[in-house]
């Protein structure tokens, strides 16, 4: 039965919603999400699930020399460039179940859909599983795609390392799915991701479908601070060279300096490492990365002046040393206004509340956003939450946002 893309076309919500359960089981976490890091076992083993199911589709899949896979399902037209629809499922060490999965396993539901309703496409359609979008394990977060856009070179991504000194080239191999494919061959007639707001304003404003129209910019900058190890009880408070007050001022200062550029800027530490990191011992070094973020290219970029000078002069007087390192970056990026009005069209089309949003976090759509029209999509989740195993969404949600994605999808790559 071939199907004409009419309102009433639908995806199938419950086959999602068990996919996602699935997958869930694969690196669990210690409370409910989800511990599935990148090149770790537990990666490895959601790779080999998805490759299976994209399989049983009839699609091909191809992986490239980051790791990055193409699920293929092939078009009428062997000369029309795919339109790649994608995500991760590599996850945050206590990640929830949602964040970048739900965009690779929507992009799997639209092409079951297709499947089960006898529709072909002009254009391929390529499901992606971007490698090392966290950024957890090996930063720059977004680094395989990255990487595909030209922005990084793959020798840096494959000496990136690991807290416990592991590069990416090393692990890469070990878990097998070191590719073939040269990052960056592939050519792209549009790109979608599906993804969860992780902010808490589609709830809020009872939307259901976020219309992304811009993502805001980032900055990382690691720090190393050099004090002097000492006895924290017998050393004088005048002798100290104390490279953990050095980073407690820091955390101060970006905190201030965020909430002095409101509206619309954030700031804060995620990690931190002090060494030798033994309760009775002045840290002698201590690492951090400082993230800001904000839509306005002006501010990143006071924002980082600022903070990198006024660090200096904390740190001067206290005797500690201090560098700085940008180990991320991406400037506000705007999506295309053609494949945004057809995610807002689908929406209108469907029935679905909807309603601009900036993303908040960075996602492999802004690297895809160098090299092709690019847009996103976005379903709410509960209280904003993400990178936490408590991060949750609806089926409702889930399955509303695969329905738009469908119907962009479908316009896009047309029948
Ligand atoms: O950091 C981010 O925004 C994304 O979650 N990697
Ligand atoms: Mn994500
Ligand atoms: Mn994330
Ligand atoms: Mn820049």
């Amino acid at each position: 039965m071939v199907a004409a893309p009419g309102e009433n076309l639908r995806i199938n919500g419950d086959r999602l919603w068990d996919m996602l359960m699935d997958m869930a089981k694969i690196g669990p976490g210690i409370a409910g999400g989800n511990n599935r890091q990148t090149l770790t076992d537990a990666d490895g083993e959601g790779r080999h699930l998805f490759k299976r199911w994209c399989e049983a589709e009839g699609m091909t899949v191809g992986v490239d020399r980051m790791g990055t896979m193409f699920a293929t399902r092939a078009g009428t037209d062997p000369d029309a460039l795919p339109v790649y629809v994608g995500s991760h499922l590599d996850t945050q060490p206590t990640g929830g179940k949602y964040d970048g999965v739900l965009g690779v396993l929507g992009a799997l539901e639209v092409v079951r859909t297709m499947n089960d309703l006898g529709i072909k496409t002009k254009h391929p359609i390529v499901v992606t599983n971007w490698a090392n979008e966290e950024g957890a394990r090996f930063a720059p977060a977004m680094l395989a795609s990255g990487v595909f856009a030209g922005v990084h070179s793959i020798d840096y991504a494959y000496g990136r390392k690991d807290p416990d000194g592991k590069t990416y080239g090393d692990e890469l191999k070990r878990i097998g799915w070191l590719g073939d494919e040269e990052v960056g061959a592939r050519k792209m007639h549009a790109y979608f991701e599906y993804h969860i707001e992780q902010g808490p304003i589609l709830e809020a404003e009872n939307k259901q479908i976020g219309v992304v129209t811009h993502c805001q910019g980032l900055w990382w900058l690691e720090f190393t601070l050099i004090g002097r190890e000492a006895h924290t009880g017998s050393t004088p408070m005048n002798l100290r060279v104390n490279a953990g007050l050095a980073f407690g001022r820091i955390l101060e200062m970006v905190q201030a300096g965020a909430m002095s550029e409101q509206p619309g800027a954030v700031g804060g530490v995620g990690q931190v490492f002090f060494s030798p990191n033994s309760r009775n011992v002045l840290p002698g070094k201590v690492v951090f990365t400082v993230d800001i973020r904000t839509p306005s290219q002006e501010k990143l970029d006071r924002m980082r002046a600022t903070i990198e000078k006024q660090a200096a002069e904390i740190c001067e007087p206290l005797g500690v040393g201090c560098s700085v390192e940008a180990v991320g970056h991406f400037d506000p990026v705007t999506f295309d206004p053609v494949l945004v009005g057809r995610v807002r069209e689908a929406a209108e089309k469907l029935g679905y509340s909807h309603m601009n949003i900036i993303s908040g976090a960075g996602h492999d759509a802004c690297w895809a956003a160098k090299v092709a029209p690019s847009t996103m999509i976005m379903c709410p989740c509960v209280g904003g939450l993400s990178h936490n195993e408590a991060e949750e969404i609806s089926k409702e949600w889930a399955a509303a946002g695969a329905d738009v994605l469908f119907h962009a999808v479908l316009e896009t790559a047309e029948i």
